[in-house]
């Protein structure tokens, strides 16, 4: 019966011409990220350096991919996939966390949130440490590694070093982008109710009976 099937609503229907153009669109997309990644890739075996670059946009696209495929795949429907428009996109960001009541009770959004916190005081400690060693009073000669470690040796009794502070930074934002990718991909096909209610398994555990 015609009007029964959600998809037959006029104020859906985008006619002819714009058919498919969101499935068109993410498997450019999709093929732009992955080539963009090897030429990454190309670049690092010319220059005889570390595939880091390239690793870590990978998990840029791993989010994406989770988004548009990996989510909508195991919900059953594309148009579970985010609208590529500037303001749909934020109200399907809205509407999609409002679905499960309250996305802060997610435990792996909690970690996400925690990890870009992370980041952020991680660069903030490495990128005013780097530049009060390198642009000193005037007159004074520019620091090296030594001032960067006294530094934090004296303040909190530990420096994790100069190769140190940037694999922590490597590892602290990639793992914002993980959990992100992790909280929203069990948000429908692991969780399908309130995230708050997830947490009863802390209330129902048998020591408090
Ligand atoms: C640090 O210890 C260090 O080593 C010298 C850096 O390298 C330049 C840094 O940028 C920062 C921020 C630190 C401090 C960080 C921790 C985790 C102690």
């Amino acid at each position: 019966m015609l009007g029964s099937d959600p998809r037959d609503r006029a104020d859906l229907d985008q006619g002819t011409s714009a058919r498919g153009s969101w499935q068109l669109i993410t498997v450019c997309a999709i093929g732009a990220f992955g080539s963009w990644a090897l030429r990454e890739v190309e670049i690092c075996r010319k220059l005889g350096i570390g595939y880091h670059v390239p690793f870590a946009f990978s998990f840029a696209i791993l989010a994406y991919v989770t988004l548009v495929v990996i989510r909508p795949v195991l919900m059953g429907a594309w148009g579970h996939g985010f609208p590529y428009g500037i303001m749909s996109h934020l109200d399907w960001v809205s509407n999609t966390g409002y679905q499960y009541l309250h996305f802060h009770y997610n435990p792996a959004h909690m970690l996400g949130v925690s990890f870009f916190f992370a980041t952020c005081f991680a660069l903030s400690l490495h990128g005013s440490l780097i530049l009060s060693s390198t642009n000193p009073a005037p007159g004074e000669p520019v620091k090296t590694a030594e001032h960067e470690n006294t530094f934090f040796r004296d303040a909190i009794g530990y420096s994790i070093g100069t190769l140190g502070i940037h694999r922590l930074g490597l590892f602290l934002a990639l793992s914002a982008v993980f959990w992100s990718a992790v909280c929203i991909v069990i948000s429908g096909p692991f969780w399908t109710r309130g995230w708050p209610e997830w947490w009863g398994w802390w209330l129902n555990l048998p020591i408090w009976r």
